[in-house]
């Protein structure tokens, strides 16, 4: 966890959670996110699934070793990642918001509905059980999820990883990973008011463009901006520092 610039404001913050396959680049995102957040004045905390918590990184462990796959199968696992979750909201997710930063979190519940849920038949009376349990009616105010082709989004977590081997799920195979973008392309079309599916290929800068126009226009109230790459760029600076004084 990042505590990224001091504490201003006092109402609650907002919740901005980011999904999508291996190596979709959400660590990168939510650095790259934070950074302009900062800039404008926004306290954020960055956090991470499983994990973000001394208990819930302990369970981390035990999940991406496999381990908990091996006791129980998907619903051993399904029961890992919510008693990971109920410690992170706990301890580290509901005081930061309460406090009024923006949490940004790599990965939420969506990951267990697709990944336990979708591709491991987890049933969803058990996924909402533990739902209930361990968030109860707090939803996330935004949803990134990055979009990209399979086989690029392998490749960049194998140079990610370097020599290490694939933990638990970067190990499955290509129809696994291809099931998976399916799921989270159909949460999208779902719940369009909560999610936004981003177009993940290209530039780390360029996929951050359109995060940053998403969030101006649905957690800023600031006007929509012109799309990255097309002239305007002057127009946009205007359009911030207009909006930033009314939000004051
Ligand atoms: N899981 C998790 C469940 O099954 N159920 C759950 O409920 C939860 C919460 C977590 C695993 O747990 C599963 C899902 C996961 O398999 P993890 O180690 O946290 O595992 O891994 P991931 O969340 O999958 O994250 P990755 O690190 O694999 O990918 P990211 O964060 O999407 O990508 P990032 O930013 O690290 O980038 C990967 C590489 O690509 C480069 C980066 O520099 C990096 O080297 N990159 C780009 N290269 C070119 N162009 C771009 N635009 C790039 N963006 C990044």
């Amino acid at each position: 966890m990042v505590e990224q610039a001091p504490q201003t404001g006092s109402s609650r913050g907002r919740f901005i959670t980011f999904e999508g396959g291996e190596g979709a680049g959400k660590s990168t995102q939510i650095k790259l996110l934070a950074e302009r957040l900062a800039k404008a004045g926004q306290a954020t905390v960055v956090t991470r699934e499983p994990g973000g918590s001394p208990g819930a990184e302990i369970i981390r462990h035990l999940l991406l070793s496999g381990i908990g796959h091996l006791i129980g199968g998907s619903e051993a696992e399904a029961l890992l990642f919510a008693a990971a979750r109920d410690d992170h909201v706990r301890t580290l997710i509901e005081p930061a918001l309460a406090r009024g930063a923006w949490v940004l979190c790599d990965r939420f519940y969506d990951s267990t509905r697709v990944y336990q849920g979708k591709l491991g038949d987890v049933s969803p009376a058990l996924l909402n059980a533990l739902q209930d349990v361990t968030i109860g009616a707090m939803k996330p105010d935004l949803t990134v999820i990055l979009d990209i082709p399979v086989e690029i989004g392998l490749k960049r977590a194998a140079v990610r990883r370097g020599a290490e081997a694939p933990d638990r799920f970067e190990g499955e195979n290509a129809d696994f990973h291809r099931k998976l973008r399916d799921a989270y392309r159909q949460i999208a079309a779902a719940e369009p008011e909560r999610c936004v599916l981003i177009d993940a290929e290209g530039e780390p800068k360029l996929v951050a463009d359109r995060i940053w126009l998403t969030v101006q226009d649905r957690m800023l109230g600031w006007p929509q901006a012109k799309p990255p790459g097309k002239p305007g760029a002057k127009g946009r600076g205007k359009t911030k520092s207009k909006a930033k004084a009314r939000s004051a």
